[in-house]
């Protein structure tokens, strides 16, 4: 397999080995560049025969464009065995307006959020300057149990997030997007993610999951991972009924951020 294909595969793997991607639960897609087509294109061969299928979203900022994207109910678990069956390339038509499979998906299609991972790619295709080429959609436990039981504001999950591990802001620190809850797979969900997205790598879906994007496999994952490890020690600490008696001050996250020369988001931290 082309390397392109065994990073987004691992990537569908340690999710479900890390619990993020139960079931069903959970989809991911990458735009791919021109070296990843070329490459694939030769080692797996393209169906350039295939037949146009209709998006049910207009994404004229994408045409042309070539994806990899995981299978409509898809089992994380099974895209390693089953890979051609679980996972697939899509190329977008010149309209944005359609869709067909050159390589894999096969007895399948694209999984039921596309739309909305297409309408992502457009927003942080601008927003990340051409960077950001991920997005990867899961369902960690300790995040999810965060939105029972604090605020649905990005201020207050941001701010929990970077004080409860030292390393988490180095991978949001321009925060955390929340978003209520709403129904899976529907407009309005891609919606809201999207507005959350022109600002955040990172985007909370209240008692469901979590949306991330980044430049690479390791990228996206990585700050999938450390938000969920972050959100596990506060849970962790609050589940111990302990009173807190310190944490880490909004001057010492500024120092972290300073040492990479990142920026912190200070409109959060004053939130
Ligand atoms: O089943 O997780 O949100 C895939 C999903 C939809
Ligand atoms: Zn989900």
């Amino acid at each position: 397999m082309p390397k392109i294909i065994d990073g987004f595969v691992r990537m569908c793997s340690d999710g479900y080995k890390l619990g993020f991607n139960e079931a069903n639960g959970g989809n991911a897609s990458y735009r791919m560049t021109q070296e990843d087509v070329d490459i694939c294109e030769k080692e797996l061969g393209f169906d350039r025969e295939a037949s146009w299928t209709n998006l049910d979203v207009h994404v004229k900022l994408l045409n042309g464009e070539y994806f990899i994207v995981t299978a409509s109910g898809s089992l994380m678990r099974n895209v390693e065995l089953e890979t051609e069956s679980s996972i697939g390339i899509v190329q977008i038509d010149d309209a944005g307006a359609a869709y067909r499979i050159l390589w894999g998906l096969r007895d399948s299609k694209p999984t039921s959020e596309f739309g909305a991972h297409l309408l992502s790619h457009c927003v942080r295709k601008i927003a990340s300057g051409n960077v950001d080429r991920v997005m990867y959609h899961l369902h960690p436990e300790s995040l999810i149990a965060m939105t029972y039981v604090r605020p649905l504001e990005d201020a207050v999950f941001s701010k929990l997030i970077w004080r409860s591990m030292t390393e988490a802001v180095m991978v949001i620190p321009e925060g955390l997007g929340v978003v209520e809850w709403l129904v899976p797979g529907s407009n309005d969900l891609a919606r809201m993610t999207c507005s959350k997205l022109e600002r955040y790598r990172a985007v909370v879906w209240a008692h469901h999951g979590l949306f991330v994007t980044g430049s690479s496999f390791d990228d996206a994952f990585g700050r999938a991972h450390t938000i969920e490890k972050s959100a596990s020690i506060y849970m962790k600490v609050l589940s111990s009924g302990q009173e807190i008696l310190q944490d880490i001050s909004d001057d010492s996250l500024r120092k972290v951020c300073d040492k990479l020369g990142l920026k912190i988001n200070e409109e959060l931290l004053k939130g």
